[in-house]
């Protein structure tokens, strides 16, 4: 920031609201229908610059769309920023992304590390301490940097308290509110000390939650009590000790702590949820948690607030409880789109100029970003190909994947399978969610294997049950994971693709009873049984009777090399674990019951 530019409550009120924006550019078309768009925006378009100049947008989020290739990433971001600079009063543009490491992370394994995410490192402690928390935010930090994004929407703080949460589950470090503060207050220091701004998410506690918040609106019905005890005491703690740049509010009613209602778009008096809850977004964070730093919505395209609420009344009702930023508010996907920001624009300086929105406040919000730019952007905020390119997935980087992967390992049960007893041409059959996943279980055993073995594997994505009970029958032993059948918009990049998500759930609903049936036939047959959990260990119940031994690895990362072997940090380690190469000696962070 220059210093002849003015300070953010003294820019005029249209830059102050543009800059209390988020927007998301995936899809852009120069013509057509935006509903059909579906052309990825990487690189950016004068039409989309000209709206971030223009309207001084305040930030930008990335999606897997927007993000191909290293140079590719550069150069996009690089182009916002200078989009940025054009403005009359110009300010640098927040770049934000979701790299949480694990299941959540929007630039794909080929490019950056990935991690395999918070329950695993939650896995790691108390052993490792924060090592892990803290070593992997560094390097997803560095990696972010040297593209240019500045913002990581990320740690999840919630505290999964719900084995039937569809949308938090592993993305938790643990069920206890201690650990997750730890792990939290530690990866919000890494990432700040990279000049990335962390957010932690999601406000006040996504962790009890049955509903996705992507599909519907959850309500939590915690008593106070249970409230500050489990959901906010991560936000608390962090607050107290590392205070994050951002924070991002959850789309959830908590009668408990606002039983206050508001109209819906349907006429409706409803619950306020949390992103529109003043009591819990003015009086509960700034006010008793004292919290000085940015507030971010959540994405406001998801259900839990567009089922209820157009665009622009959402917009406001978020700005009116007291929140700083409101994210994705609106799409833009082709050049007529851009009358919705508009529209938007007015609405906003109208509710000023009427006093349902306070002119004051808006000034104060608007500094609150201007100070969070301040302290984190240097003038500098170009960035080049060649020092990305040395630094996502470095050696160092993919070495550190790798230990997470394997300290994480958990052995749950053992009846004397573990570690297996290799003998010549042992015969392995593999049961695995998809044929991916075969090949990446196969390669790993083959790898760290003493002797030659043969293996087999059975997916379970169309799989024919005669032919996978004729090669149990053959085999000696057996190895059998499942797909989730819970998985959520924010796992697959988002709103974008719920049709998709459903399509899919449908096939996974099936695994968990197909494999079940397979591992009682393998017993049957007298056959050695090893039963993977690869995402939250709460299904572990279900199979342990059937399982000789049970691993946790909490993560199916996937890896392409270039010369197109798939293999992968997670199956690297749990085969590593099997063959007796290593030992588990990661703990549960969750209770099985
Ligand atoms: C939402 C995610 C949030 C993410 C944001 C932006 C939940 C409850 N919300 O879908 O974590 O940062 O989108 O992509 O998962």
């Amino acid at each position: 920031l220059s210093n002849t530019s003015l300070a953010g409550s003294q820019l005029p009120l249209e830059v102050q609201l543009g800059q209390k924006l988020m927007l998301d550019f995936r899809y852009f078309c120069q013509q057509g229908n935006s509903e059909t768009c579906r052309s990825p925006m990487t690189t950016l378009p004068s039409e989309l610059a000209d709206v971030i100049s223009k309207y001084h947008i305040g930030g930008v989020i990335l999606f897997s769309e927007n993000t191909q290739d290293i140079e590719q990433i550069v150069n996009l971001n690089n182009q916002l920023q200078s989009a940025a600079h054009k403005a009359k009063h110009p300010q640098p543009l927040l770049i934000a992304i979701d790299q949480e490491g694990g299941r959540v992370a929007r630039i794909n394994r080929e490019q950056a590390t990935s991690f395999t995410g918070n329950m695993s490192i939650g896995a790691t402690y108390p052993k490792h301490d924060t090592h892990y928390a803290s070593s992997v935010a560094t390097a997803i930090a560095k990696e972010l940097t040297s593209l240019g994004i500045n913002v990581n929407f990320a740690p999840t703080v919630d505290v999964n308290m719900n084995a039937e949460n569809p949308v938090i589950n592993v993305r938790s470090f643990s069920e206890d509110p201690n650990v997750v503060a730890k792990l939290g207050a530690a990866q919000v220091k890494a990432f700040e000390q990279q000049r990335v701004i962390s957010a932690l998410k999601h406000f006040p506690g996504h962790g009890d939650t049955h509903v996705d918040s992507h599909t519907g609106l959850p309500r939590v019905e915690h008593n106070e009590k249970v409230i500050w005890q489990n959901d906010l005491a991560p936000f608390q703690a962090v607050i107290k000790t590392n205070p994050p740049g951002m924070i991002m509010t959850a789309h959830i009613q908590y009668p408990a702590l606002d039983n206050s209602t508001l109209e819906n778009k349907h006429g409706k008096h409803m619950l306020k949820p949390a992103t529109m809850s003043r009591k819990i977004m003015h009086d509960l964070l700034r006010d008793k948690l004292g919290y000085q730093g940015v507030i971010i919505t959540d994405a406001l395209d998801m259900a839990g607030i567009s089922d209820f609420f157009d665009a622009n009344s959402a917009v406001l009702e978020t700005f009116k409880a007291g929140v700083d930023i409101a994210l994705m508010p609106i799409t833009i996907r082709t050049p007529s789109d851009i009358g919705k920001l508009e529209k938007l624009l007015q609405t906003l300086t109208k509710a000023v100029n009427q006093g349902q929105l306070n002119e004051h406040e808006v000034a104060l919000s608007a500094q609150r970003i201007y100070e969070l730019k301040k302290r984190f952007f240097n003038k500098k905020t170009k960035v080049s190909a060649s020092i990305a390119r040395a630094t996502l997935g470095n050696p160092s980087h993919r070495k550190l994947e790798a230990e997470l992967a394997l300290a994480a390992i958990t052995q749950v049960k053992n009846s004397d399978l573990l570690p297996v007893d290799i003998k010549v041409n042992s015969k392995v059959h593999i049961i695995m969610p998809d044929q991916r996943k075969c090949e990446a279980m196969r390669q790993a055993l083959e790898l760290y294997s003493k002797a030659p073995l043969q293996i087999s594997c059975s997916s379970l994505q169309g799989f024919d049950p005669k032919i996978a009970h004729a090669a149990i029958k053959q085999a000696d032993w057996v190895i059998g994971a499942h797909a989730s059948p819970q998985q959520s918009a924010v796992e697959i990049g988002g709103m974008e693709d719920v049709s998709k998500l459903e399509e899919f759930a449908l096939s996974r609903q099936e695994q968990p009873s197909a494999l079940k049936a397979l591992l009682k036939y393998a017993k049957k047959q007298q056959k050695q049984t090893l039963f993977i959990s690869l995402r939250a260990p709460y299904e572990i119940s279900q199979f342990s009777p059937y399982s000789d031994a049970v691993l946790a690895s909490y993560a199916y990362n996937i890896d392409v090399d270039n010369s197109n072997r798939v293999a992968g940090p997670a199956f690297t380690a749990l085969a590593q674990v099997i063959l007796g190469q290593a030992q588990a000696h990661g703990t549960l962070p969750v209770t099985i019951k």
